[in-house]
């Protein structure tokens, strides 16, 4: 076998085995979006105001049970998209409020007093 001969078949056996390769590649990403939207059906959270600071825009809330992030009850540290929420509780409080992951990032973008 001379070179030229040798390039060609490599070039052939890789682009072979690279088509099969890309096309299973795509359908399964189609497969994991249709389940993650599935499994997105965000709800309100119940949980107790622990700490909150306005200056940084966080809350710490110890929650139950987050279905939609996978989460177990705990004590945790929540970013707020809108600082005029915490405006409204304060430590010792009861709430329901709403949290999102956004680039693996908790964010907490609803705040409910519960009475
Ligand atoms: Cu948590």
């Amino acid at each position: 076998m001379n070179l030229l001969t040798h390039l060609l078949v490599v070039s052939a056996l890789a682009a072979g085995s690279l088509l099969p390769t890309s096309s299973f590649a795509q359908a399964s990403t189609e497969h994991d979006h249709s389940h993650a939207s599935a499994a997105s059906t965000a709800s309100l959270t119940e949980g107790d105001v622990r700490k909150v600071d306005l200056e940084s825009s966080k809350v710490t809330i110890k929650h139950g049970e987050i279905k939609h992030l996978e989460m177990p009850a705990m004590t945790m540290v929540f970013t707020v998209r809108d600082k005029g929420l915490l405006a409204t509780v304060k430590p010792g409080d009861k709430i329901k409020f709403m949290a999102v992951s956004e680039g693996g990032k908790l964010i907490v973008t609803d705040i409910q007093p519960l009475r």
